[in-house]
């Protein structure tokens, strides 16, 4: 069994019902089970402005999937939350990033780990660093040195994981 980390994103369709909605489907999964599950995190976009603000969250798996299949289950996932909401064209209303797999670093054509846009992303180092604050990333170092060097900017916690799962404030 390998710890692998999840990156969750998402801004349609009623974000945080889409990421508890994924961490239950994660929690599902064949050959494992779900061993933390982040805050939820609301996150400025990257990329175009002209869209809404994120939600963002990260989950750690214990699983016998080897990478690609562990990719391809995550792909089942998202594009299951793409057809009940199904906007052709449309921005995504989940994505689901393999973060982490293992201590292990691929460079496949599909699937490249660690992802590469995981030491710049506040969205992702922050709720990685909740759940796994003595990490270390393979060819990159400690999480917490990533951490310093990352500007939280306006990343906020808007709802508190407790016992491992987000938990809405009362
Ligand atoms: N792929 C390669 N490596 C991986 C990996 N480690 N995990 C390939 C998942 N997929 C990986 O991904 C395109 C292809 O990447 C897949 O077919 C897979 O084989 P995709 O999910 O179809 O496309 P995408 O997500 O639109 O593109 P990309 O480049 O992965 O974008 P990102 O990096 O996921 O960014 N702003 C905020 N605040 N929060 C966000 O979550 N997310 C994005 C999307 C942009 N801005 C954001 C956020
Ligand atoms: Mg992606």
């Amino acid at each position: 069994m390998v710890t692998a980390y999840i990156g969750l994103g998402s801004n349609l369709a009623d974000p945080r019902s889409q990421l508890l909605t994924a961490f239950d489907e994660l929690a599902r999964l064949a050959n494992g089970r779900l061993l933390a599950a982040s805050s939820l995190y609301r996150s400025a976009p990257l990329g175009p402005a002209e869209q809404p603000d994120y939600l963002n969250a990260v989950a750690a798996l214990e699983t016998g999937l080897a990478p690609l299949a562990l990719l391809a289950e995550l792909q089942a996932i998202e594009a299951a939350h793409q057809r009940v909401r199904g906007e052709r064209w449309g921005p995504r209303t989940l994505d689901l990033d393999l973060l982490l797999y293992g201590d292990q670093r691929l460079d496949l054509p599909t699937l490249k780990v660690p992802h590469p846009g995981l030491y710049e992303r506040n969205f992702v180092l922050y709720p990685l660093a909740e759940i796994a604050p003595g990490l270390a990333i393979p060819g990159l170092g400690a999480l917490g040195e990533l951490l310093a060097r990352c500007e939280r900017g306006s990343l906020a916690v808007v709802e508190k994981a407790i016992h491992g799962r987000p938990h809405a404030p009362d």
